[in-house]
C-alpha cells in the first residue's frame, strides 16, 4: 500500500520533470535501406521548434530541445534561441557531428593525420562557441570513431589523441558549460570503438575534472548490460551527466523509450530517484528516431513512456525497503519494488496533468489540435529535415 504522503510527494516531484526532445526526432529517418518521408516535417531548425513546441504544450515536462551542428546550422543562434522562448521553450544540449565528412573515414579527433584532427576539433570548439550564442549548458560529444580491423590503427596511441582532443575542448568550456562523453559498444566501427563503455568514458572524464560527464545512452550496450547498475555507479560517483533515452530490441535501434523494455526504464529510474539524480544535474534527453510512426506522437508518447517509469519509481516505498534490505529479506525487498513497478500510475499522471492546466490525454489532445493536417498542408516544398535518402 502506498502510502498517501509518498502519492503526493510524487506527484510534485513529476510537476518539475523536465524531459529534453532532439530536434532530430522531428525529421525524417530511417536504416540505412530506406529513408520513409513523412507529410508536414520541418524543413528547418525553426519547424523544429513549432513542433516541440507542440510537444511541450501537451505534455508539460518537454520544455527544451536538443540541437545538431551541422543538422540545425543557421546563421544566428542567438535568433534561434530568441524563438525557442518566445515558443515556450529553450536550447538545450548541443551536439556535435564528427561523423558526417569523408575526412572522418578512419576518426575524427582519433584520426591518424593530425590535420584530420586539427579539422574536428575545430568543429567540437565551434560548437562550444555555439552554446555561448544559445545559452546551452551541455556539449555533447559522441565519437564514431574507431577501427573495423585487427592492426588497422594503434588502439593505445588512439586513446592518446582522444584525451588530447577532450582536454581542449574542457579547456574553452566557459562557466556553467559542462561536456557530456557519450560512450558506444560498436556501429560505426566494428572492431574497436574509441569510446566503447561507460568504463572508457568515466576515466576520460575523471581526468578531465569536474565538468566532464558521462551520458548513458540505453541503446548502446551489449545485449543484457546491467544499465541500471552502470546509472548507479556513476551517480554515486558524481559522473552521471544525462541520458540518451531511446529503447532496443538487437543494437541502437533507437525505438521510442519505454517501449521495448519498460521494466528496464523503471529500474534505472528507480537508481535514478534513489541516487539522488532526478534534478537538473541530470539531463534526461531523448535520442531516437521515427522511421515508420508519426513523429510527434510518437515524441508525446516516449516522454509520457518516461514519466510514467519515473512515476513508479517515486513511488517505491523507500523505508520498507530498506527496512527488508536490513533485515536480509529477499522476498520483501523485491516484492516492494514490484508492488511500484505494477502500479498503473496512469490515474495518477492524468491528475498531475490536470492539476497542471493540461489535458489528462497529451497524445488525444495532439490528434484533437488539428496540428498534424496543418503542418501536412502548410508544409509544402522546400527540403523536409533528415538524413540519407
Ligand atoms: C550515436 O549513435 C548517437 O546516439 C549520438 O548521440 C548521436 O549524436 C546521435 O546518435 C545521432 O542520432
Ligand atoms: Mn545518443
Amino acid at each position: 500500500m502506498t502510502a498517501g504522503s509518498t502519492v503526493e510527494a510524487a506527484k510534485a516531484a513529476l510537476k518539475t520533470q523536465a524531459i529534453e526532445t532532439p530536434s532530430w526526432a522531428y525529421g525524417n529517418s530511417g536504416t540505412r535501406f530506406k529513408v520513409f518521408a513523412q507529410p508536414g516535417v520541418p524543413r528547418t531548425p525553426w519547424e523544429k521548434l513549432d513542433d516541440a513546441a507542440r510537444v511541450h504544450r501537451h505534455t508539460g515536462v518537454a520544455p527544451s530541445v536538443a540541437l545538431h551542428i551541422p543538422w540545425d546550422r543557421v546563421a544566428d543562434y542567438g535568433e534561434l534561441a530568441k524563438y525557442a522562448e518566445e515558443s515556450g521553450l529553450r536550447l538545450g544540449a548541443i551536439n556535435s557531428n564528427v561523423f558526417q565528412d569523408d575526412d572522418y573515414k578512419l576518426g575524427s579527433v582519433t584520426h591518424p593525420d593530425p590535420a584530420v584532427r586539427r579539422k574536428a576539433l575545430g568543429h567540437l570548439l565551434e560548437c562550444v562557441d555555439i552554446m555561448d550564442a544559445t545559452g546551452s549548458r551541455d556539449l555533447k560529444l559522441w565519437f564514431s570513431d574507431g577501427t573495423n580491423y585487427p592492426g588497422q590503427d594503434d588502439i593505445a596511441a588512439r586513446q592518446d589523441r582522444l584525451a588530447e582532443a577532450l582536454g581542449a575542448v574542457y579547456e574553452r568550456l566557459g562557466d556553467g558549460q559542462r561536456m557530456l562523453l557519450e560512450y558506444k559498444l560498436f556501429e560505426p566501427a566494428f572492431y574497436t570503438m574509441d569510446v566503447p563503455d561507460w568504463g572508457t568514458a568515466y576515466a576520460h572524464c575523471l581526468q578531465l575534472g569536474p565538468r566532464a560527464q558521462v551520458v548513458v545512452d540505453t541503446g548502446h550496450h551489449a545485449p543484457g548490460t546491467n544499465i541500471e547498475f552502470i546509472v548507479a555507479f556513476l551517480l554515486r560517483a558524481g559522473k552521471l551527466g544525462g541520458f540518451d533515452f531511446n529503447s532496443r530490441f538487437y543494437a541502437d535501434d533507437d525505438l521510442m523509450v519505454g517501449a521495448a523494455d519498460p521494466f528496464q526504464l523503471f529500474r534505472i529510474m528507480y537508481e535514478v530517484v534513489r541516487g539522488g539524480g532526478f534534478g537538473p544535474d541530470v539531463a534526461f534527453m531523448l535520442d531516437q528516431c521515427h522511421n515508420i510512426e508519426a513523429k510527434i506522437p510518437a515524441i508525446i508518447r516516449s516522454v509520457m513512456n518516461v514519466q510514467e517509469a519515473t512515476a513508479k519509481a517515486l513511488l517505491v516505498d523507500r523505508a520498507a525497503l530498506h527496512a527488508a534490505q536490513d533485515a536480509g529479506d529477499v522476498l520483501a525487498a523485491n516484492a516492494v519494488l514490484m508492488d511500484a513497478y505494477n502500479t498503473d500510475v496512469r490515474p495518477l499522471l492524468a491528475e498531475v496533468r490536470e492539476e497542471l492546466g493540461l489535458d489528462p490525454d497529451p497524445v488525444a489532445a495532439y490528434h484533437r489540435s488539428g496540428w498534424a493536417q496543418r503542418i501536412a498542408e502548410e508544409r509544402v516544398g522546400g527540403e523536409q529535415a533528415g538524413w540519407g535518402a
